[in-house]
């Protein structure tokens, strides 16, 4: 096992992988900016190093700083939580050569997953369910008018580099297709340095469904079912549960399966997520992996009950997982609401000092967070506060849950999003399961919706 592990983040995943390394006697080191100093990590974590200023160029991303943090203490390995530099193949890379142990895949996963282009043939050869549309990238814009009136309108136009949500562009017309084409390569060529482009057919109102897989160092995998992250705005998921409304148990046991059998034959070796789109119909098609922990893993943890962390530092060091498909179980559901530090109407970003705070807690109750009274939220920095995570033996306990606990939730003077989560969960829609991607556009452009939203504001205490 691992002596030491620098932990190369900040906020509540630094956190969760503290707690994770203690559990397992393994020491860590905190990675900190000038900003963070007096961060919970810092303080939570056996040694600090103060690796640079605020911007995070400047520091959570700044390679030679954080290798050199690893030397000086002798962390015999990295990890990257989410965000910043854990997808990163290259930072991978230079690990290996400095005989660091990144904890994630290997250099050519992480760098095959990060090409979408890549990835959707690699997705194909092994398995997966692809959308129709083009097989590698597009050549030029004879070959994307081809295939579009072989698929048929609408289409998306999705950058190579992207994702998540970034340099895509749907096209509902013929006519709009060459225009599209030009403005979305110049924008990735912009944005990523790269305009490769590829096309495939537009799904109007899909469910993001991911699929959580679980590989070691020799050939061991399970899947742990899955998440529905379909509350999103902006390509920012909010809520997250496990398990979906719309997967029946033959659904979830076929997305399982071919996962794994994908993972398997791409030789994956390490936590990682399959994400999906499911369309109206029921039909799954590949959207793309990530090779990381996530942000929404507490959800499959609280109703699998499998440390996934721990999982992770555990496989990573070379041990054998010890799990088998056969002793996966999932029981109860679970909700995580994101919590961020934003107006809850206009989501523009909220920093500040926390002059009061009081977390929930109680039956079926879990807080994420590296918050406390007097912490600063800073402006550098994503404004994710908290992940408020409510399980319970079934969907409607878990719902209670979580609004009790959003409604014992103080945080004052920084405005939060508490009053978005409290009347998202009020929507009929919600509460009956029956949401898609566009579940917040909707609440968002109902009158009831709105007046919800006014109403929890008010109500905070
Ligand atoms: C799509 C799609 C519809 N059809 N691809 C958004 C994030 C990136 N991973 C891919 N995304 C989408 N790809 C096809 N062929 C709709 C989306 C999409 C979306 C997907 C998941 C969750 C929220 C979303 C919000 C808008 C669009």
């Amino acid at each position: 096992m691992f002596k030491k592990v620098l932990i190369a983040n900040r906020g509540e995943i630094a956190l969760r992988i503290i707690r994770a390394c203690r559990e397992l006697g393994i020491h860590t080191v905190a990675v900190h900016s000038t900003a963070d100093a007096s961060a919970l990590h810092v303080r939570f974590a056996d040694e600090a190093v103060c690796i640079g200023s605020p911007p995070s160029r400047e520091s959570y991303l700044h390679v030679p700083a954080l290798l050199s943090a690893a030397e000086i203490t002798q962390a015999d390995a990295i990890h990257p939580g989410y965000g910043f530099l854990s997808e990163n193949a290259d930072f991978a890379e230079i690990c290996k050569t400095c005989k660091i142990h990144f904890i994630g895949p290997k250099p050519e996963v992480i760098r095959l997953m990060g090409n979408k282009v890549h990835a959707r043939e690699a997705a194909k050869v092994s398995g997966l369910p692809l959308l129709p549309g083009s097989s590698g990238v597009i050549k030029n814009i004879e070959e994307a008018e081809q295939l579009a009136k072989q698929i048929g309108f609408p289409v998306i136009l999705k950058a190579s580099a992207g994702g998540g949500g970034r340099g895509m562009k749907i096209v509902r017309a013929p006519e709009a297709l060459s225009k599209a084409l030009a403005t979305a390569s110049a924008e990735a060529v912009a944005a990523f340095g790269n305009g490769d482009m590829y096309l495939e057919r537009y799904v109007e109102r899909p469910r993001h469904i991911e699929i959580q897989i679980v590989a070691d160092e020799h050939g061991n995998i399970v899947h742990l079912g899955e998440r529905e992250c379909s509350v999103q705005r902006r390509h920012q998921k909010l809520i997250e549960e496990s398990p979906s409304c719309a997967l029946s148990p033959k659904l979830r046991e076929k997305m399982g399966e071919v996962s794994v059998k994908a993972m398997r034959e791409i030789g994956y070796n390490s936590l990682g997520t399959i994400e999906y789109l499911l369309d109206e119909g029921g039909e799954f098609y590949f959207m793309e992996m990530n090779t990381r922990v996530q942000v929404e893993h507490p959800v499959t943890e609280q109703v699998t009950g499998v440390d996934l962390v721990k999982t992770q530092l555990l496989m990573s060091s070379g041990q054998k997982l010890k799990l088998t498909q056969k002793d996966v179980h999932f029981r109860g559901a679970a909700l995580e609401c994101r919590v961020n530090a934003e107006d809850a109407v206009t989501f523009a970003p909220s920093p500040g000092k926390i002059t009061a705070y009081s977390a929930p807690g109680g039956p079926g109750v879990r807080v994420d967070t590296a918050a406390y009274e007097n912490y600063t939220v800073l402006p550098y920095y994503d404004s994710l506060l908290a992940k408020l995570i409510a399980y319970g033996e079934d969907r409607p306990t878990t719902i209670a849950r979580m609004k009790r606990a959003l409604s014992e939730y103080v945080i004052r003077g920084v405005r939060t999003n508490i009053p978005f989560h409290r009347a998202a969960l009020l929507e009929e829609d919600f509460v009956a399961g029956r949401y898609d991607t566009r579940f917040v556009e909707r609440m968002q452009d109902s009158e009831l919706g709105i007046q919800r939203l006014k109403r929890a504001i008010e109500e905070m205490p």
